[in-house]
């Protein structure tokens, strides 16, 4: 049964995540009215949210539609659908739906470079955060990152970098980015959206009132619609007049600016092909944005990559072990094997999860042309055997420490092993860092 709730307050903030929870202290600090809901009863932080907003401002259990219906505006945390009865019924009955991401749009003062993708977020709106502080401008990074949006709001911030999900991109009317982009979209998160057209709608949005946006050469998916007349930078393929790509020089793979040289692929500390992508894409924002070119390579030079991403961890016998924990979907995980897959070895691939409704069949060509083994596990399990099974041997494994050892056992040397697990990680691990510390715990105990 809904509760019903006595107090009258105009913004009702739905979800006491990480996001709800810095929505509440934004309005607290403008001096606002607002409830806090959670519809868990036995929320872990219940009685640090209760001290820190009081009794009369914080809520947990169902949610009242009808009370919700009263409110002026309904700030909804991003991994909350909107398609949930409650707040449809709230919408139905005048109550406007937004996320953090729209209330930040409304009092954010400095340009922001808005960053989405089905791939690559974290490392690009790291990287091009890190370009920005390098060329000694004030930017604040954040978003689906981690930092939440409202967290970041000060007077000083001279930029704003946000990487932004399509959940949180899906209640945002009009973003307003001074550069906006979608680095690539591949299958992901089709427990939430009906089909992919949906998916892509939502990523999208980034472009809505864009001044400038940068896209992917090699994606279509990743163009804007032709309702946005926003100035296009190209990054991927080969150099041409406004895309950074691609092109030999002096007997090497060097990035370009249209016909410019600007520094050989062998200059960078990330690894694989995929991450060459992601320079040229933070060079293509950060050059949009206005940015220094001799400093954006500086920091090129000097980028390490970010934990849980292809993740150099250990060699044994000749075997190397990458910690691609956060190759959370199967666009990833192809990724991962095609860029970390060696000359002359094979990779012994660990992967499985929860499969978030997504078909494995696009790993079945990379893992056909470069993978001996797969370990699987989790509950996806069942489904990768399925569709790998004829293409490389697959071994079951009940739990990290196992599937480490069984991956150990069949890698020659000269091969990688890789955890890409192209899943969530809910089914067996508290999250993907939990995921990638365990494997890297479990890669140190091997004998
Ligand atoms: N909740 C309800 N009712 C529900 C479902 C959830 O009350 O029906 C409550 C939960 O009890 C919990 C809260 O909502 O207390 C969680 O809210 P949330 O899932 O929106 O998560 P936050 O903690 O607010 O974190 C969110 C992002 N999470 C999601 O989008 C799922 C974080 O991205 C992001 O870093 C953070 O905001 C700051 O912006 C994480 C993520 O997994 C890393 N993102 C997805 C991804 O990268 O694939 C999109
Ligand atoms: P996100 O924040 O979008 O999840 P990350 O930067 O954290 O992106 O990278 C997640 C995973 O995506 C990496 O571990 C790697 O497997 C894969 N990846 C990284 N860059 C690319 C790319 N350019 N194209 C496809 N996959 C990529």
């Amino acid at each position: 049964m809904p509760q019903l709730i006595a107090t009258s307050c105009q913004t009702a903030i739905v979800g006491a995540g990480i996001t709800g929870v810095s929505v509440a202290r934004f309005l607290v600090r403008r001096g606002q009215a607002f409830k806090l809901l959670d519809t868990r009863e036995n929320h872990p932080q219940r009685e640090e949210l209760v001290r820190e907003f009081g009794a009369q401002r914080v809520q947990f259990g169902p949610l009242d539609p009808q009370w919700l219906g009263q409110q002026e505006e309904v700030v909804v945390s991003p991994g909350i659908d909107l398609r949930t009865p409650a707040l449809q019924q709230a919408r139905n009955a005048g109550a406007r739906l937004v996320g953090d991401i729209e209330l930040f749009t409304r009092y954010a003062t400095a340009p922001m470079i808005a960053i989405t993708g089905s791939n690559a977020k974290s490392t690009v709106t790291t990287l091009v955060g890190q370009m920005a502080s390098d060329a000694g401008v004030k930017v604040a990074v954040g978003g689906n990152l981690g930092t939440p949006a409202l967290d970041l709001l000060t007077d000083d911030v001279e930029l704003y970098v946000l990487e932004l999900s399509s959940f949180q991109l899906e209640s945002v009317s009009k973003l307003g980015a001074k550069v906006a982009t979608i680095l690539n979209v591949s299958a992901d998160h089709l427990d939430r959206y009906a089909d992919m057209p949906a998916y892509h709608q939502a990523k999208l949005r980034v472009y809505f009132g864009a001044e400038q946006v940068v896209y992917n050469s090699q994606s279509v998916l990743t163009q804007p619609p032709m309702s946005v007349s926003a100035v296009p930078i190209t990054f991927g393929g080969r150099p041409e007049f406004k895309r950074f790509g691609v092109a030999e020089h002096n007997g090497e793979d060097w990035l370009y600016w249209q016909l410019t040289p600007l520094m050989a692929t062998s200059e960078l500390k990330i690894r694989g092909r995929h991450n060459v992508d992601n320079a040229l894409a933070s060079l293509a924002l950060g050059y949009a944005a206005g940015l220094p070119m001799e400093s954006m390579k500086e920091t090129l030079r000097h980028f390490t990559g970010l934990p849980h991403r292809c993740e150099w961890v250990a060699e044994r016998n000749g075997v190397t072990f990458f910690n691609d924990s956060k190759g959370t979907n199967v666009g990833a995980a192809v990724a991962a094997i095609e860029g970390l897959a060696p000359a002359d070895g094979k990779v012994v691939l660990i992967a499985g999860g929860d499969p978030k409704g997504v078909a494995f069949t696009d790993l079945r060509k990379p893992v056909a042309s470069y993978v001996r083994a797969v370990v699987v596990i989790g509950r996806a399990a069942a489904q990768l055997e399925e569709t790998l099974d004829e293409l490389a041997t697959t071994i079951r494994a009940g739990s990290m420490s196992e599937a480490v050892e069984k991956a150990a056992e069949v890698a020659e040397s000269g091969d990688v092993v890789l955890l890409s697990p192209a899943c969530a990680s809910f089914d067996m691990f508290r999250n993907y860092q939990d995921r990638g510390d365990q494997f890297r715990q479990a890669v140190e105990e091997l004998s």
